[in-house]
């Protein structure tokens, strides 16, 4: 019952290709045994449809995690997107400790917001919750606004200079951050890309790739998912990273130019593509 497996927390969108419908497929595709626990049920992401309903689970939590270790149930490694409430990243932390194998890894993409913004149902106490969750985990995934809203700054768009970059990875460790991925990287007019902090080397390095214009919606999580199960499969934190920003850019790609695919990209027709990156 104990073979090596991931679990992913993080809400169902059922229909908008984000969290929960993109993070089975892509951990799936790259051959990794996933259980999911969804952190809410939502009738479509919040990013552009109106009305969608919303059923938060935290409550289902404790009971989940006690039948779980009734049955002696184990995780290599869990990663959380998208949580429903404040109340709930203590429930998960008490699943994480009460069910990690020894080597177990936490992964957390404090999905909060983008483009400057929270997501709709988000506050600053539920960032300030986030900031001592992230300071539990392996690796955090925070893209810039997320880092700006935990750092209590300004964001800045583009013109990411590497002083910048320094000064943002010193704040994040400061609230007590380990290895860091930061996501919507821009240090050269074009480009787009991750910096990547490695807590062993104590080292900064930066991937990135020549930027495709417009807003690509669940990106953010398709990078995440990509980069968990890279780094689960053991890619060094570099090589995981470089993976999920050329899987992220090849799923953009299959959605470049479509305005009628509004809410998300067609990252199903790349999994070929990532099959052959992690073989
Ligand atoms: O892609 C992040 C995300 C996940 N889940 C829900 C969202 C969003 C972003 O808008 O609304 C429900």
């Amino acid at each position: 019952m104990n073979q090596k497996r991931i679990l992913t927390i993080q809400d169902i969108s059922c229909v908008g290709q984000c969290s929960l419908t993109v993070a089975l497929p892509i951990l799936s595709a790259m051959g990794i045994e996933t259980a999911v626990l969804p952190s809410a049920v939502l009738s479509t992401h919040t990013g552009g449809f109106k009305g969608y309903t919303f059923r938060d689970l935290t409550e289902d939590l404790p009971a989940i995690k006690e039948h779980w270790k009734k049955e002696g149930i184990r995780f290599g490694a869990v990663y959380t997107g998208y949580v429903g409430s404040a109340k709930q990243l203590q429930y998960i932390l008490d699943i994480y400790n009460e069910t990690k194998t020894d080597d177990a890894k936490l992964i957390v993409d404090p999905v909060m917001g983008d483009h400057g913004k929270l997501y709709a149902g988000f506050n600053q106490e539920f960032v300030d919750s986030m900031k001592k969750f992230c300071a539990k985990a392996d690796v955090i995934l925070p893209n810039i606004t997320e880092c700006s809203f935990m750092l209590g700054e300004e964001f800045h768009v583009t013109g990411h200079t590497m002083e910048y970059v320094e000064h943002v990875i010193a704040g994040l460790r400061k609230i007590g951050g380990k290895n860091i991925v930061m996501t919507g990287v821009e240090m050269k007019e074009g480009e787009q890309g991750v910096a990547i902090y490695n807590a062993e080397t104590d080292k900064i390095s930066i991937c990135s790739r020549p930027r495709i214009p417009g807003i690509y919606h669940g990106t953010g999580d398709i990078f995440s998912s990509t980069f968990s199960g890279a780094y689960f499969l053991g890619k060094s934190l570099e090589e995981a990273a470089r993976i999920a920003v050329d899987y992220t850019v090849a799923a953009i790609k299959t959605t470049e130019g479509d305005t009628a695919h509004w809410y998300g990209v067609r990252f199903e027709k790349a999994l070929p593509e990532l099959i052959k990156m992690i073989q």
